[in-house]
């Protein structure tokens, strides 16, 4: 396959001192199949923590970024930054800032863009709700949010997509495999008519919502799903336990 197998896990606002050391242990104990890559996303404040512990392989992302280099911006944290840490990912977009934090589509294209000049990796998060999956305008809310970000940027090599329907977040009721598959193919070919045939077959596209070790193997087979976005390292890591014959 020419797209490696993701596998990421999101924190959120979750855990502790604890809980970040047997995050680590557990990861460090844990071999990573070739041809895929593990990135985790703490919360910022144990970001060096769980990466100085880290063996190599397991990459740490930031759950957000701003789109300023530095400045009077209280409470936020640069791409560059980040970098400055020795980091390589930031997640940006993610349904919760989008809801909670009124992050538009304009704003996340921008902190996209702004995060890959500064020589981040971004997984970029889209998804609708599910009002707007009733409402049957599933392809224009994931093209909108889409389109934004290509808007503001040029080169994909450095981006995964992570379509994670709101609906299905930390719900328990996750997309079937054929739901997500019909959306992972919708973006991929939004990707070729809109970007290029090269970002349509190398982007790696990632479903998150409500994934765990045993509803991941199904997902994971959909020829367009290329990893899982999944809440909670533990869940993530089954994720990837399972499905490791397939990546
Ligand atoms: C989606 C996912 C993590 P959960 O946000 O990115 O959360 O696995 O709880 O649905």
């Amino acid at each position: 396959m020419v797209r490696n197998f993701f596998i990421g896990g999101n924190w959120k606002m979750n855990g502790s001192i604890a809980e970040a050391k047997k995050l680590v242990e557990m990861l460090n104990g844990f071999e990573v199949p070739a041809n895929t890559e593990v990135v985790v996303a703490p919360p910022a404040l144990y970001i060096d923590r769980v990466h100085q512990g880290l063996k190599k392989e397991i990459k740490v992302a930031a759950q957000n970024a701003y789109l300023k280099a530095s400045g009077a911006y209280t409470g936020e944290i640069s791409p560059q930054m980040l970098k400055d840490m020795g980091l390589e990912w930031v997640v940006l977009g993610h349904s919760e800032r989008r809801e909670y934090f009124h992050e538009s589509d304009e704003l996340v294209g921008k902190k996209t863009a702004f995060a890959l000049e500064a020589g981040l990796s971004v997984i970029a998060c889209i998804g609708e709700k599910l009002e707007e999956r009733e409402a049957n305008i599933t392809n224009d809310v994931v093209a909108r949010q889409m389109k934004a970000i290509a808007a503001e940027i040029k080169d994909w090599t450095n981006v995964v997509v992570a379509y994670e329907p709101v609906w299905a977040i930390g719900t328990g009721k996750v997309a079937s495999p054929e739901q997500a598959q019909d959306v992972h193919q919708f973006l991929r070919e939004w990707l070729a008519e809109n970007v290029s045939a090269k970002a349509a077959e190398e982007t790696r596209i990632l479903y998150g919502g409500s994934v765990n070790g045993g509803n991941c193997k199904t997902l994971g087979a959909k020829p367009d799903i290329d990893g899982f976005l999944a809440n909670n390292v533990s869940r993530s890591v089954h994720a990837l336990i399972n499905t490791i014959d397939i990546v």
